[in-house]
């Protein structure tokens, strides 16, 4: 742990999770004076909180894990093909560990505040605990879903069993067996802990807003034997995952929806229910995802695979979605979900029909009868990609809140930079490749350029960098481009901004929060922009006029 004394650094990261853990890697290396500041009690980030039962990789393991060394990826055993969170998290632990980057993170930690001090060309930092630290780099690995977003029912606070948002699930053992459960939300975290806790509680009532398409995870162990041969593919595994979109090893079938009988098409759609991960998800036919009749003829065979897992018809219709079509949503990854409604002791109540109006001292309160509950379980969500960014009180240039700035919509420099706010680094905000990619192989792409801005203003004596108002304004509107062939656009997810619990995004007005061109594309268009000298970046350099270091400084554009 770095001194708390310390209070001045050259680089400050926010955020000790996957993207954290590997920049404080590339700046240690380097030899920048940087910390690691998080408000958890320890390192991992979504791996250090979402401990619900269920809680797992939809990503292959192997390809989830960092690429960067070669002795990591040698030494480490995934032992599932869709390693569970304790796994993650020791995973996370080990690479810390590995390469001692523990003494750089400071823990509880909260940042409340980062204020660009444009006179000193300098970033000060509130933190929780009283201190202001100052740096001249932010780097922001805050993650795309770490801000829980609890629903807003009256009496919340009276229930008198216990209560949690999954991403709160306690860290001491929760006792089940026996127990009156109620999960709210039916997202990729609902389906997970639904699936995992239906036969170890005693009873258990799932209200359901809105149903989501989801297919078999098909997880399975890794043997020292396959494990042997992923090693040995390492370099042909990540050159895959680099030229799919998505960032995986499931390139998408190239011959066309269309040029295909429907007895391919079936075929096809058979071979995938029973592979592992995103397979149904992403080695399908690409017109799933722009063609509306494509999209509904597949969207027909999943609901009869539905069908044909649950026993009760009318059970079996609550779970089809209608809303959206399979595919234009995240698809959550499931392990018996459909089959846990054929049991006795498990609930489904459509609030759709019958809303929550109310949570009572003894369980919950739908516009048809009461329920009694000894623990309720909020599955609901997070405040998506831009979240973390508005729970800090981050001001730029002219004291402009990024907040105020992005409320319609966050408008970015590749994801990576703001206008206004110099010297803060994204290497996986909002409008970059990360959010809709195998995160991990998003965010070290992002890293590296981040970080490769950092030598490039080094090796030219650069202190200040900003993206021109023009280059954000053409990213933002190529985002948004993006957007304009994909069915997602039209679906209320996360992915296009919506949250029924957050003020101001529940009424599903799109944000372009994602990058929907693919993880090529992006990985094209930032490299071109590092390659031409960062074409966009208005770049300066602190001349000391009254004495040197911090205070005395003035601050010029560099003319390029
Ligand atoms: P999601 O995918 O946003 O799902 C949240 C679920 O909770 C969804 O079914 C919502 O229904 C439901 N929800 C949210 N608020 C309410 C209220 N107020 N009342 C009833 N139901 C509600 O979050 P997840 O945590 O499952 O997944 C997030 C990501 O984590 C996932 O995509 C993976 O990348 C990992 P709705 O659909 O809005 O009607």
């Amino acid at each position: 742990m770095p001194a708390k004394s310390q209070s001045h650094y050259e680089v400050i990261v926010i955020g000790a999770g996957v993207a954290g853990i590997y920049q404080i890697k590339l700046l240690s290396d380097l030899g920048i004076d940087a910390t690691v500041l998080d408000a958890a009690g320890d390192l991992g980030g979504t791996w250090y909180w979402n401990r619900y039962p269920g809680s797992r990789f939809d990503s292959e393991s192997y390809t989830y894990g960092y690429s960067f060394s070669k002795e990591l990826l040698n030494e480490w055993h995934w032992k599932e093909r869709f390693s569970s969170q304790p796994e993650n998290r020791r995973y996370l632990n080990y690479v810390a560990d590995k390469f001692d980057l523990r003494k750089y993170m400071q823990f509880n930690c909260k940042v409340e505040s980062a204020h660009f001090d444009e006179t000193n060309d300098l970033w000060r930092l509130r933190i929780n605990d009283g201190r202001e630290l100052t740096c001249h780099f932010v780097i922001m690995a805050v993650g795309l879903l770490s801000i829980p977003t609890p629903p807003r029912f009256k009496g919340m606070d009276k229930f008198k069993g216990r209560s949690f948002h999954t991403f709160y699930w306690p860290h001491e053992p929760v006792e089940l067996a026996g127990k009156r459960v109620a999960v709210i939300g039916t997202g990729a975290t609902g389906i997970q802990v639904i699936a995992e806790i239906a036969d170890k509680v005693g009873d258990l009532t799932v209200f359901q807003r809105r149903p989501n398409w989801s297919a078999p995870l098909n997880n399975g162990p890794i043997s020292n034997v396959e494990m042997a041969d992923i090693r040995a593919r390492y370099d042909e595994i990540f050159k895959t995952c680099a030229r799919t979109p998505g960032g995986f090893e499931h390139e998408p079938d190239r011959r066309g929806f269309y040029e295909t009988s429907r007895e391919e098409r079936v075929a096809l759609w058979d071979k995938l229910y029973d592979s592992p991960g995103f397979a149904i998800w992403l080695r399908n036919f690409r017109e799933i995802f722009t063609d509306e009749k494509a999209n509904a003829e597949f969207s027909t065979y999943i609901a009869d695979r539905i069908r044909r897992r649950v026993k009760d018809p009318a059970v079996a219709e609550k779970l089809i979605p209608r809303d959206h079509g399979f595919g234009v949503q995240r698809v959550p990854m499931e392990t018996h979900y459909f089959e846990a409604y054929n049991r006795d002791n498990v609930h489904l109540v459509d609030i759709s029909e019958t809303p929550i109006v109310e949570v009572t001292e003894t369980g919950l309160r739908t516009t048809q009868r009461d329920y009694e509950f000894d623990i309720i379980v909020y599955a609901t969500g997070f405040d998506a990609i831009t979240g973390a960014f508005d729970h800090i009180d981050i001001q730029g240039v002219d004291g402009v809140k990024l907040r105020d700035q992005w409320s319609e919509g966050p408008s970015t420099f590749l994801g990576m930079m703001v206008h206004g706010f110099p010297n803060f680094l994204m290497p996986s905000g909002p409008q970059s490749g990360s959010a809709s990619t195998n995160y991990p192989r998003g965010i070290e792409t992002g890293v590296n350029w981040c970080t490769n801005l950092l030598k490039y203003m080094r090796k030219h004596g650069y202190t200040r960098a900003d993206a021109t108002l023009g280059a954000q304004e053409r990213w933002a509107a190529h985002v948004k481009e993006m957007y304009s062939a994909m069915l997602m656009r039209k679906a209320k997810s996360w992915f296009t901004g919506y949250n029924s619990n957050v003020p101001g995004h529940e009424h599903g007005k799109i944000r372009y929060l994602v990058y929907n061109g693919g993880s090529p594309k992006y990985v094209s268009k930032i490299r071109e922009v590092a390659d031409k000298d960062y074409a966009g970046i208005v770049f300066g350099r602190r001349s000391s006029r009254s004495g040197k270091g911090v205070g005395g400084e003035h601050f010029e554009e560099v003319a390029r």
